[in-house]
């Protein structure tokens, strides 16, 4: 079997973005591929955070995680500081990854922008990190969003440098896309994301998702209820076309080009679909949130399992590299 490694930060409370971009996928790959999933807490740290919210965002993350179906029993759940070989790996690999090539990631580029009073080389250095998460688990693919491709690529890069260099040690991994575009926010201009108070959350109770969306951008040119829309440019019909069945889709785009239903309705028909798929989740999510010592039991096992992976590869990189 084949492995897929991926991972999420535990940077604020998981997003709709977050779970067609990234988890609704990973669902779906858990039955084919040797899946390791990571709460990602050390790239967490490259932004301004409150330590002392910092465990119960890794607690909520798992938690969000398994609820949306990340079954325990098929796939593997860890925190990435319970293995400290990922931040040794890291440091090898700041020795072959050329400063230029992280200076041209949009990530970079976007979050320091957002981040101007804290640009740290922890920022800076986020898709080697990436690369020592990807490749300590030698995974063959890596399923994301479209906005990390790039940070892909240079893990594929980073694996080259070091195996000329050192010798065959590690694959290259393959990104493997979600098929959920890029999930914009609810201003409809900016990347749906945690740190932006521009979402949905995943386990959101359902009155609050209504009010957000009640207040989300739609067709800008359609300025009264009698306007014809145009869903090609509306944010709101890329979310019916992840949440709504196709039947559905095809009436809303009919009846929104034809000023045959206005955006309240089209908006209240989406609540409607997304709740049918978030209700369970948010359910099985508070349940869990119950049982903290069964989280931290599947986390605990998730890092023996990595561990051991972990160590076997760190032996190979010492070697190679000429440490004793
Ligand atoms: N808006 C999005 N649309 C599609 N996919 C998305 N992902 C995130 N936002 C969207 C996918 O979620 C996975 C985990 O992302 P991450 O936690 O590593 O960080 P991120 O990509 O930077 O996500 P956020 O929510 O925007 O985090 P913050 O606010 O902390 O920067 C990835 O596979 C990503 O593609």
């Amino acid at each position: 079997m084949s492995r897929i490694f991926s991972g999420i930060q535990p940077s604020g409370e998981l997003t709709i973005g977050n779970y067609l971009g990234a988890i609704r996928n990973w669902i779906a790959l858990i039955e084919k591929y040797d899946s390791i999933f990571c709460i990602v807490d050390l790239h967490a740290l490259t932004i301004q955070y409150d330590p002392s919210r910092m465990q119960n965002r890794i607690r909520a993350a798992a938690a969000a995680n398994i609820a949306a179906g990340l079954d325990p029993e098929k796939c593997v759940l860890f925190v990435q500081s319970h293995v400290p070989e990922h931040t040794e790996l890291t440091w090898y690999f700041n020795t072959v990854t050329p400063m230029g090539d992280l200076g041209r990631m949009t990530q970079f580029k976007e979050k320091s922008r957002q981040h101007r009073e804290n640009i740290n080389v922890g920022l800076f250095g986020y898709p080697v990190l990436q690369a020592a998460d990807i490749l300590l688990y030698k995974a063959d693919h890596v399923p994301v969003g479209a906005d990390q491709v790039q940070h892909i690529e240079l893990s594929r890069e980073v694996a080259r440098k070091f195996n000329s260099r050192f010798g065959e040690i590690f694959p290259e991994p393959k990104a493997l896309l979600s098929p959920s575009p890029r999930i914009m926010g609810l201003d409809g201009k900016s990347k749906m994301s945690k740190s932006m108070n521009n979402y949905i959350g995943l386990v959101e109770e359902p009155e609050s998702i209504r009010k957000k969306l009640a207040t989300a951008v739609t067709d800008e040119n359609r300025k009264r209820r009698t306007d014809p829309g145009n869903p090609e440019i509306c944010n709101l019909f890329t979310l019916h076309k992840s949440f709504s069945d196709a039947a559905e889709v095809e009436t809303i785009d009919g009846e929104c080009r034809s000023a045959g239903i206005g955006c309240v309705e089209c908006k209240r028909r989406l609540a409607d679909n997304m709740l049918k798929e978030l209700d369970p989740i948010r359910e099985r999510y508070h349940d869990l949130e119950k049982r903290p010592d069964d989280i931290a039991d599947i986390l605990r096992s998730g890092a023996r399992h990595c561990s051991e992976i972990a160590a076997k590869t760190m032996e190979e990189v010492r070697d190679a590299m000429g440490l004793v």
